[in-house]
């Protein structure tokens, strides 16, 4: 059973706007009025699937998979190879789905942390007040806490976020531990038996190794209120960055466990492709995407709607 789902077609189908542009609308062109498909043109396809930020890697293996089905193949038709090429995409997604198992764990957990880091303007704030929206409205009680103590303006825009989604927030002082925040955020969720706790966090660079280790610090101290937490530590990754995101995720990996990916971001770029990638190297699995500002513009990572939005 899944905590939320929420996938909103035409959304996601118009945010991908750019993103198809780039990767399936050239391929479509590219494959008009041949009247054979030939390596030639396989060949294109795969400068094509490498140019849109799928990764050579990834780029290689789906044309040699394409070419091998077409063998079998009497149907070498553009459709048919549109087609093959949309069948190994989706298994490339599909490969990595992770089934979501957050509902029997908030049942069991209580309160149920999810710690949101990322660089500096990923998303995190936003979509802090997408996930606590879609946790009410699956009728939770959510309480974020504000754990970014650097910006001055970071308490006020979670606040702004909170009042949205109709949630209680703990607020931060600027210049505090950004651990105490934690610390006190998950006391007052055991406190008033809330289900799930979101605590945001200041956006940090990877390179930067005090900030990093600052992290690992929030891990131990929120450890101490409940010694389980934090049940997910979500990455946040602006799909912009393309192939940026993937090196994101490891370095954070380094100092802290990441057990998820959210790609925000996603209606602004060409470089939808990404996930592809992200995918391909069955790393971290992506569980959100982002793909517009609005409280509602969060939705569930779904391999086939997201191939299925690309390709209409
Ligand atoms: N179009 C679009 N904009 C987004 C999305 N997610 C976040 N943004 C925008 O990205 C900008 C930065 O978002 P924040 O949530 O402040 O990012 P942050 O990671 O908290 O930033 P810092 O706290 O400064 O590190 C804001 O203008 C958001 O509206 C998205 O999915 N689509
Ligand atoms: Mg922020």
């Amino acid at each position: 059973m899944k905590l939320f789902k929420n996938v909103n077609f035409d959304k996601l189908k118009s945010g991908l706007n750019k993103t198809r542009d780039k990767l399936v609308n050239r391929i479509t062109e590219t494959l008009s009025g041949k009247a054979q498909i030939d390596d030639a043109t396989l060949e294109e396809i795969e400068e094509i699937l490498i140019t849109s930020d799928l990764g050579y890697d990834t780029a290689i293996d789906i044309i040699e998979k394409t070419r091998v089905t077409l063998k079998s193949d009497k149907d070498r038709s553009d459709l048919n190879v549109l087609a093959t090429i949309k069948k190994e995409l989706e298994l490339i997604l599909e490969s990595y789905a992770v089934e979501q198992t957050e509902f029997e764990l908030v049942e069991k957990y209580n309160p149920f942390v999810i710690l949101i880091v990322g660089v500096n303007g990923a998303g995190k704030t936003t979509t802090i007040g997408k996930l606590a929206r879609n946790y009410k409205n699956a009728g939770l009680k959510v309480i974020i806490g504000s754990a970014d103590t650097f910006r001055a303006a970071a308490n006020e825009q979670l606040e702004i976020w909170a009042n949205r989604a109709g949630v209680e927030i703990v607020q931060s002082v600027t210049g505090n531990d950004p651990s105490s925040v934690a610390f006190d955020t998950i006391t007052l969720a055991k406190e008033k038996g809330a289900d799930i706790v979101i605590i945001d966090t200041a956006g940090r660079l990877h390179t930067k190794n005090n900030l990093m280790n600052e992290l690992s610090k929030i891990k131990r101290v929120i450890a101490k209120v409940v010694d389980y937490a934090p049940n997910e530590t979500f990455l946040v990754v602006d799909g912009n960055t393309g192939q940026n995101a993937l090196t994101q995720a490891k370095e954070f990996g380094k100092f802290t466990d990441i057990t998820g990916l959210i790609v925000t971001k996603l209606d602004g770029t060409a470089k939808g492709g990404i996930l592809f990638q992200i995918c391909a190297e069955k790393n971290i699995p992506i569980r959100y995407i982002g793909v517009g500002e609005g409280i509602d513009d969060l939705q569930t990572f779904d391999p086939k709607n997201y191939v299925k939005a690309l390709f209409e």
